[in-house]
């Protein structure tokens, strides 16, 4: 096992590898923006290096100052996080070059999954189900004309380094195929400065049900179920619950079959998801996610696996502790992302924390690293808690989430827990009626 992990990441995500570590007896170093100095992991790690200022881009992007504090310090390993250096295959690549551990799958792994179009042709060869669409990058306008001729309207053009939304236009039909073409071309280039776009076709109202999968570096390979995480605005994910109030048990067992064995295929080791469309019954592949996930904790409840200290000990080289058969999905578990945003343009709303009260009791989890007078920064994700609950039943939990969303208080910001404590008393939601493009549909009328 290792001795010492440095946790290249902040906020709710750094405090959760933490705890991971402490669990393990693993030491922590904790790195951090100049303003990050007051973190609550920085303040719990045994050693801490401030490694820039308060841009992204010079302090938890900035990949030789990790380089340096992991060596200053003496760690055997890094844990990337979410977002950041997570998927960045270079990162990974310099870690194990400096002679230490990246928590996360190999490099070639990252780049595999990181070309949306690479990818999609990968798990397609193993039997993942995916969506009709271009074999690959289409090249011209002419070229997606007879694509999107033979796919059928309404068509979807995405951006190959994409992922998250951003690059992607549908046409409706062939008049704005071009356009669509176009736009999607010059988004992709600014974003990604790569303009490679391919073609699906545009299912109208999926749901997003994603798989979480653990594989170790001995063949072993479980899932623990899905996630449906359709409530969404702007691709921000704003709840998720497991199990997914759309896919039968029979359904649960056949895709979880389809994803490990597809899994064990690609000799992918660590934790990982993948991301799926679900309509009428049926799954289609739209990215895998080689990282932890923010939404890891609802996974964990129902199934009692500590899905981060698993990850660790697989990075170590040990391996799974447990089989497909010795997982059980028990009861029902909600996830409601708590961010510093205002109520109605969800735009960032940075400030200090006047007063602030955490729920709790049975089946109540909150992760996060926020306390009463921290002062949320402008530089990075809004995301400042989440609130977690698992229950015996799906009822059961609605239930459970109002109460411990009634007894939470954050003053002094503005939060996303007014929505939730709307959105936990809607119909739709109650009755599990919702797809992706709930949440902008009935924001106003909410
Ligand atoms: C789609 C789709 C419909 N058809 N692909 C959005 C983010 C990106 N990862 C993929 N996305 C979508 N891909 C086809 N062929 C609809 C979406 C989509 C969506 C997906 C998941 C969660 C929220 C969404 C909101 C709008 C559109």
């Amino acid at each position: 096992m290792f001795k010492k992990v440095l946790i290249a990441n902040r906020g709710e995500v750094a405090v959760r590898i933490l705890r991971a570590c402490r669990v393990l007896g693993i030491e922590t170093v904790a790195v951090h923006s100049l303003v990050d100095e007051n973190l609550m992991h920085v303040k719990f790690a045994d050693e801490s290096v401030c490694i820039g200022p308060n841009s992204a881009t010079e302090s938890y992007l900035n990949v030789s100052a990790i380089l340096s504090a992991a060596e200053l310090t003496g760690a055997d390993a890094i844990h990337p996080g979410v977002g950041f250096l997570s998927e960045n295959e270079k990162f990974a690549r310099l870690v194990a070059e400096s002679g230490l551990k990246f928590i996360g799958p190999s490099p070639e792994h990252l780049a595999m999954m990181g070309d949306k179009i690479t990818a999609k042709k990968t798990v397609a060869d193993i039997g993942i189900p995916v969506i009709t669409g271009s074999d690959g990058v289409v090249i011209d306008v002419a070229d997606a004309r007879s694509i999107a001729d033979s796919v059928g309207y309404p068509v979807l053009l995405k951006a190959a380094a994409g992922g998250g939304g951003t690059g992607m236009k549908v046409a409706t039909s062939p008049a704005e195929l071009e356009e669509a073409f176009k736009l999607a071309r010059t988004e992709a280039k600014a974003s990604f400065n790569n303009d490679s776009i391919y073609i699906e076709k545009y299912l109208t109202n999926p749901r997003h049900i994603e798989i979480q999968i653990i594989a170790d570096s001995y063949g072993n390979v479980v899932h623990l179920g899905e996630r449906d995480c359709s409530i969404q605005r702007n691709h921000q994910k704003l709840i998720e619950e497991t199990p997914s109030f759309a896919v039968s048990p029979e359904a649960r067992r056949s895709i979880g079959e389809v994803v490990v064995n597809a899994v064990r295929k690609l000799e992918y080791v660590g934790v990982g998801t993948l991301e799926f469309l679900y309509e009428n019954g049926e799954f289609f592949f739209m990215e895998m996610n080689t990282r932890l996930q923010v939404e890891h904790c609802i996974s964990e409840v129902v199934t009692g696996v500590d899905i981060v200290k698993e990850q660790i000990k697989i990075a170590a080289g040990e391996a799974l502790s447990f089989s497909q058969d010795g997982i059980e999905i028990r009861g029902h578990a909600m996830e409601f992302r708590i961010n510093a945003e205002h109520p109605e343009t969800f735009m960032p709303s940075p400030g200090k924390i006047e007063d602030l009260h955490f729920p709790g009791g049975n089946g109540i989890r909150v992760d996060s690293h926020v306390y009463r007078n921290y002062v949320v920064p402008p530089y990075y994700d809004s995301m400042i808690a989440k609130v977690i609950i698992h229950a015996e039943t799906r009822n059961e939990c609605l239930m459970k989430a109002k109460c411990a969303l009634d007894e939470l208080v954050v003053d002094g910001i503005s939060t996303t827990a007014d929505l939730h404590r709307k959105l936990v008393r809607n119909r739709d939601i109650i009755n599990g009626n919702y797809s992706v493009h709930w949440l902008e549909d009935n924001l106003r009328s909410l």
